[in-house]
């Protein structure tokens, strides 16, 4: 699926994130950006020990990524010029400011893809995985969250891609934006 947004392309495909070619992709880390596995793993074997090495000094400089925050390094091997390493929350029953923490995790994302003049990004969907974030819910925050942030900028990205690793992520996704969009 695809949507013109501004001046942005918004696209939702199912994937893996480690090929895109977008100038950067993001990563679902944790907060002391150590590696894992889902995403994070499959992002590190692919971009090779340049990433882990970025993120060791992150940690030492800063202490790691709080909830909710991202971070940037280079994209070593992969066909991405960078990684934003955004952390989402930890599933815990949905009152424990998750939905907010999940939201400021793709707006700081997109920030810092601005800052640093980033035109093109792929996401992932965040917490989804070893975090336990509801999809659905997950997938409603996501879509309100990038295309509130679109609305305010809407000549700084060229694209924003979310690579969904299955067909019924996918779906959640679509039925999100959707919905999102019948309410514009
Ligand atoms: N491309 C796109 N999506 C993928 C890929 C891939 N190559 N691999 C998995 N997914 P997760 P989280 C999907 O667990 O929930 C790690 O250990 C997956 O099906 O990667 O934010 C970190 O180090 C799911 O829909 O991220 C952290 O400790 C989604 O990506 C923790 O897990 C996110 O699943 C982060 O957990």
């Amino acid at each position: 699926m695809e949507v013109i947004l501004g001046q942005t392309k918004l696209v939702l495909m199912q994937g893996d994130i480690t090929v895109q070619d977008t100038e950067a992709i993001v990563n679902a880390a944790n907060e002391g950006l150590r590696g894992g596995g889902g995403v994070d793993g499959a992002i590190h074997r692919a971009g090779g020990p340049a990433i882990a090495e970025e993120c060791r000094r992150i940690r030492e400089e800063r202490g790691g990524c709080p909830t909710g925050q991202a971070v940037l390094t280079s994209g070593g091997w992969l066909k991405a010029r960078y990684v934003i390493h955004a952390v989402g929350p930890i599933w815990s029953g949905g009152n424990k400011g998750e939905d907010n923490l999940l939201a400021s995790a793709y707006r700081n994302s997109l920030e810092l893809a601005r800052e640093h003049g980033i035109k093109s990004l792929s996401f992932p969907s965040l917490s989804t995985g070893a975090y336990r974030f509801p999809v659905d819910r997950a997938a409603r925050i996501a879509m309100r969250t990038v295309v509130e942030y679109l609305e305010q900028h809407p000549d700084t990205f060229t694209e924003i891609r979310f690579i969904l690793f299955s067909e019924p992520i996918l779906k959640a996704y679509e039925e999100a934006l959707n919905e999102l969009l019948a309410t514009k």
